[in-house]
């Protein structure tokens, strides 16, 4: 049996800021217009964050692809921090597939690259198989690095299908984020989690992983003790306790630093994390 790889001596700490599956009048500290967007950012990279996994929304604060706004939000970013910006190829569950590849054109360091179709509450959150194979495709060609999304063990195979049939991305790194919690996919457990590490491809290199809801504590626990990097943010939570709603993002990666810091495996910084992702060097 080979070795288990050393874990990491740091912990990249992802924030998703937003999501596009909770509505500003439900979630009225829900970062949704620009300016909103880059003061969490700021404060999230002061409070430990080295990547932002972004969703955008529109001028009535709905989910939106257009091109030209994720753009400008990628610049907004770049300008006001040195964040790693991921955009999200996710979309909301009422994405087209096509809208969804051309966020590639808005040049993103990073995007996430989900392996599989997953129910998601009453919704599907659709990744058929050429879907992925094509989107995988599309990153190589506009040197964004992805971040393999896995919502299940089965979605975990699927990324050795990927990798074995059609090689490694660009960059040559493999980094997953295990997304654990959503109704539908995998459950938010130490258990769970264990598993689906244990299955990972050989060719990664680095994984992270998001407990949503109630299991973003347990999850973020659980990958600490197993080796991994951290995602919050309150596209996966809305609640930092019980009964106490989150007021910024930044408590959620202040509290995720604090965790790290305890495993003596501090935050992060945003050049570790770039050598780490080996994404595209600036200028853009
Ligand atoms: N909004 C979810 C249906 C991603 O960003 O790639 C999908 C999602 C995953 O958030
Ligand atoms: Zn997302």
């Amino acid at each position: 049996m080979p070795a288990a790889p050393a874990p990491p001596t740091r912990t990249l700490i992802t924030v998703a800021p937003t999501g596009a599956e909770s509505t500003k009048a439900d979630v009225p500290a829900l970062p949704t217009t620009l300016a909103e967007l880059v003061e969490t950012a700021v404060r999230c990279e002061q409070a430990g964050a080295a990547m932002a996994h972004v969703h955008v929304r529109d001028d009535r604060h709905r989910p939106t692809l257009d091109v030209a706004r994720l753009a400008d939000t990628i610049a907004a970013l770049r300008e006001a921090t040195s964040l790693v910006v991921q955009l999200s190829t996710g979309g909301s569950v009422h994405d087209p597939l096509e809208h969804r590849l051309r966020v590639l054109e808005a040049r993103p360091d990073s995007c996430s690259l989900t392996m599989g179709t997953v129910n998601f509450g009453d919704d599907v959150f659709l990744n058929p198989w050429p879907f992925v194979r094509e989107l995988y495709d599309a990153t190589r060609s506009a040197q964004v690095v992805p971040e393999f999304e896995l919502f299940d063990l089965g979605q975990v195979a699927t990324l050795h299908r990927l990798l074995d049939g059609d090689g490694l991305p660009y960059g040559d790194r493999v980094h997953c984020d295990l997304v654990m919690g959503v109704p539908g996919g995998m459950p938010g457990t130490a258990a769970a989690l264990v598993a689906a590490v244990a299955a990972l491809p050989e060719q990664t290199t680095s994984w992270s992983a998001t407990g949503v809801g109630r299991t973003s504590l347990p999850v973020a626990l659980a990958a600490l003790g197993a080796g991994g990097h951290l995602r919050v943010g309150m596209e996966d939570t809305v609640s930092f306790a019980r009964g106490r709603p989150v007021e910024h993002n930044a408590e959620l990666v202040e509290r995720a630093a604090l965790l790290a810091a305890l495993a003596e495996r501090p935050a992060l910084d945003t050049g570790g994390a770039r050598e780490l992702l080996q994404v595209r060097p600036g200028p853009w």
